[in-house]
């Protein structure tokens, strides 16, 4: 059961490849040290020891034994367990802000909206896995996939997941956009096409609106 002494906010970035969810950290990172407020910066798939252990067998390609999709799911909610109980959790209870590069839309995005599988048994996990836990605010980087792929292409090889077709990441795209329509209440949209200063002030704008005081970052 989710414990009663969560004091800290939780809070998520999700959007497909490449649309700049690791340069909003930065700039998130930025905002919260000159706030002076305590925060952990973590991702998903990963975050913890064997968490990054199973990152690493999700995203390797691996030509001698496909993962089925089945696979695919479990080990994304087996690492989110590890995650959830020995860093998440315990980050929220002391205080901090607990920011997430992808947490559970993600599954619904990619493993649902991408690869097809049905959302009851995402749910299902959701619910048994991660037992209440939900960010405060989750922030969606959207923009169209074929911008996210260009951006993302200047970059080393691609793993496993990122050498899917670009429908691929138009149905993860879908999917997200999806979400943010069941539960409006949570999500803000950033339009990701905009410049980087424009996509900064939103993000500003947002962190803003959770009552830290912070005039340092234009
Ligand atoms: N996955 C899953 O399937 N199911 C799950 O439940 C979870 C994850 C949790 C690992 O994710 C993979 O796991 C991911 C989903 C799957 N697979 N894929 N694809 P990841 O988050 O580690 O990796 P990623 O999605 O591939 O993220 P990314 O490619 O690193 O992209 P990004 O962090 O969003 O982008 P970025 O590095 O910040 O920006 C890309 C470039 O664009 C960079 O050069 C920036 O300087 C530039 N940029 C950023 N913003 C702008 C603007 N506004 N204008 C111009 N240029 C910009």
């Amino acid at each position: 059961m989710l414990p009663k002494d969560i004091k800290g906010i939780f809070l998520t970035i999700e959007g497909s490849e490449g649309v700049g969810k690791s340069t909003a950290m930065k700039y998130i990172q930025e905002y919260l040290s000159a706030a002076n407020q305590d925060y952990l910066l973590t991702r998903e798939p990963g975050g913890t020891k064997i968490a990054e252990d199973i990152r690493k067998i999700l995203l390797t390609p691996n030509q001698e034994e496909k993962i089925t999709t089945e696979t695919e799911l479990l080990l994304m909610f087996a690492s989110r367990s590890q995650h959830v109980q020995h860093v998440i959790i315990p980050a929220l209870q002391s205080g901090k802000w607990v920011i997430s590069d992808r947490f559970v839309d993600a599954s619904y995005a990619y493993q649902g909206g991408g690869r097809g599988m049905d959302t009851a048994r995402i749910q299902m996990l959701e619910d048994w896995v991660v037992d209440g836990l939900k960010p405060d605010i989750t922030i969606l980087l959207d923009a169209p996939a074929d911008m996210g792929l260009l951006r993302a292409k200047h970059r080393g090889p691609h793993d496993r997941i990122e050498q899917e077709q670009i429908d691929f990441f138009e149905r993860v795209r879908a999917a997200y956009l999806i979400r943010t329509k069941q539960e409006p209440q949570r999500f803000r949209i950033i339009d990701a096409t905009q410049s980087l200063e424009a996509v900064q002030m939103k993000i500003k704008e947002i962190l803003d609106e959770l009552g830290l005081v912070n005039n340092s970052l234009g």
